[in-house]
């Protein structure tokens, strides 16, 4: 990677304002691709400078060399492959040579693209090679092998202008605008700390510490784009950060959002992190325990070994041109009441250390528990638990899955009712057939209407659920992906209870309450689901439903002992 002057300005991608304002015009009449959310974040690092030495999202030669040994085709360090997903249809369309517009999801023209590379990856060798697992519980396998498009796109990109942002607009900054403050302020070296969580008091702590060790200033860099399933949204972490800003000594340390759509790649993810900081300008970046991990595989094993993005950091940090300050743990001694590194304390036996994990910290919000003022601030702790109210208060999602005449209905009916008795938040039901009725009539029953149907059900149970109220579906949702793809929009906001109704195809097909088996065997209908149409098995549903011999009131009773273990409605 060529080193550029320290702080001089990075290659942007952008034309001119008035070239701008003609390409809008001109790119009008190009084929266009819609950009997916990952492809914006991407994107707009792309243009700004943030991924400098790209150009563009990845030729085929590029791939091949980031996948096999994180290299452009120049040689240049890059560890993470930044590529153009696409389906087969529009990708067959296309003219190699053929410049098309990339717009966002309201159809705003950001960039065009020439297309000078297309082709099929190999999606397996990208997973195993980047991410070291094809294992889907990884974040960024999961979307590489269930969202991401078949063919990928590559090419320089023209940009034309930045997506826009209405939050947080004074806090974003792109490369050259932290470039020329630090210029402005004079800060000769600064630390950078990327962050997808809140701050407590270790991390502030930590990273004043980072900043003393290497005399340099301290940059925030929270990123605000897309992170791990499941994470503190950012509207509320910026809220928290701002706050602990004011706990830093006046004129020290600054804090800026970076648009990034993290994988959660470990190792991978920590250089190329480094290169990105590096790009903003920052000298130092600090790297923790476990950096960008992503979690706990399908076997509940770690990813990655908990220092293996440190070592493969400190054997890149010469080229990259940015030195690594690593994390030291901190962890709160009671007798000395203050935070000390976790590795320099030698009177260990004598003294009481204090320390609340992640889970722990979970478990006390969800519950509505003290949340000690030695572990974070008083104001972090007040957005999280405005954000977070305990479990009891919160929506959820009751998702039961299983075969037609499994009994799926009539027991979400008797649980909606049940719930609607208790009282305390609002109660839909989106059973499959009332759903086929008033927002699927036009689908029918092939996979990809399938999946449409029960992606629609998880769009509206997730507003339900984030709006505090409590949806109950119904639907077969034969597909695991597609469950799983409808369990993670909703988990944002809310638990998801998923319930397989395990009553077998046999019982199903005896009682065939709507005579439609019959009509299946017949050949009458197709695609039936158990006949002629697959039905995955939920592997871990939060509960499985045995019905045969057993009364829908016990089913019923079930799920609520179910959701009160879970705390999510009061003891019954
Ligand atoms: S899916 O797969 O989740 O989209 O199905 P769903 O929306 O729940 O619709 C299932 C109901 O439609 C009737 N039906 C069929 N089911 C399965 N396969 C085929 N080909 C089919 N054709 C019609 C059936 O009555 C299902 O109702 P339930 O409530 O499950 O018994």
């Amino acid at each position: 990677m060529s080193m550029l002057p320290n702080l001089a300005p990075i290659p942007e991608l952008f034309v001119s304002y008035d070239s701008a304002q003609k390409m809008k015009v001109e790119a009008a009449d190009l084929v266009s691709h819609d950009l997916t959310p990952r492809q914006i974040c991407d994107l707009e690092l792309l243009m700004n400078g943030g991924f400098y030495p790209l150009k563009g999202f990845l030729s085929e030669d590029d791939y091949n060399g980031v996948v096999e040994n994180m290299r452009l085709a120049d040689g240049s360090l890059w560890p993470m492959p930044i590529t153009l997903d696409v389906g087969e249809e529009f990708a067959n369309n296309l003219e190699i040579g053929q410049d098309i517009a990339l717009r966002d999801q309201e159809g705003v023209i950001l960039a065009t693209m020439t297309v000078t590379d297309r082709w099929t990856p190999d999606k397996v060798r990208e997973a195993e090679k980047v991410f070291g697992t094809n294992d889907d519980a990884h974040p960024a396998v999961n979307y590489l092998h269930n969202k991401a498009g078949k063919v990928y796109l590559g090419g320089p990109v023209t940009g034309i202008q930045q997506p826009v942002h209405y939050d947080f607009r004074a806090r974003r900054d792109t490369p050259n605008e932290l470039r020329a403050y630090f210029r402005k302020v004079g800060w000769r070296k600064v630390v950078a700390f990327q962050t997808r969580n809140p701050l407590h008091r270790a991390h502030q702590e930590l990273t004043f510490r980072a900043a003393r060790e290497a005399q340099a200033n301290l940059l925030i860099h929270p990123v605000v784009g897309m992170t791990k399933p499941g994470d503190v949204d950012h509207f509320t972490r910026v809220r928290c950060y701002e706050a602990v800003l004011d706990k830093y000594p006046a004129a020290t340390t600054n804090m800026s959002l970076l648009n990034l759509a993290m994988r959660m790649a470990g190792p991978r993810e920590a250089v190329w992190h480094g290169l990105i900081r590096k790009n903003h300008g920052c000298t130092h970046f600090i790297v923790g325990r476990d950096h960008a991990g992503p979690g706990k595989n399908s076997k509940g094993e770690d990813f990655y070994g908990p220092y293996d993005a440190q070592d493969l950091f400190r054997q890149h940090q010469e080229e990259m041109g940015i030195e690594m300050v690593d994390f030291k743990q901190m962890v709160y001694v009671q007798e000395r009441a203050q935070y000390e590194p976790a590795d320099e304390i030698e009177d260990r036996d004598n003294v009481t250390i204090l320390d609340i994990s992640g889970t722990e910290l979970r478990r006390r919000l969800q519950e509505g528990l003290e949340i000690p003022d030695w572990f974070s601030f008083p104001e972090v702790v007040a957005e999280l638990r405005r954000t977070r109210p305990p479990r009891s208060k919160q929506g959820f999602t009751v998702f039961f899955t299983g075969f037609s005449g499994s009994g799926k209905s009539t027991i979400a009916n008797a649980l909606m009712v049940k719930l609607m008795e208790m009282g305390g938040r609002p109660v839909t039901l989106l059973d499959g057939d009332i759903v086929r009725k008033n927002l699927s009539s036009e689908l029918g029953f092939s996979k990809e209407h399938r999946d449409l149907n029960i992606r629609r059900i998880g769009y509206v149970a997730s507003e339900i659920t984030k709006n505090g109220g409590i949806a109950i579906c119904a639907p077969i949702a034969p597909y695991a992906t597609t469950r799983r793809a409808v369990r993670e929009e909703i988990e944002s906001f809310g638990a998801f209870v998923e319930v397989h109704v395990a009553t077998s195809l046999e019982e199903c097909e005896r009682r065939d309450r709507k005579g439609l088996y019959k009509l299946a065997r017949e050949g009458k209908i197709k695609e039936f689901t158990g006949i002629s149409d697959p039905y995955d098995v939920p592997e871990k549903p939060e509960l499985r439903l045995e019905t045969e011999s057993v009364e829908v009131d016990t089913c019923a009773h079930q799920v609520l002992l179910k959701l009160e273990s879970m705390g999510l409605i009061a003891a019954q």
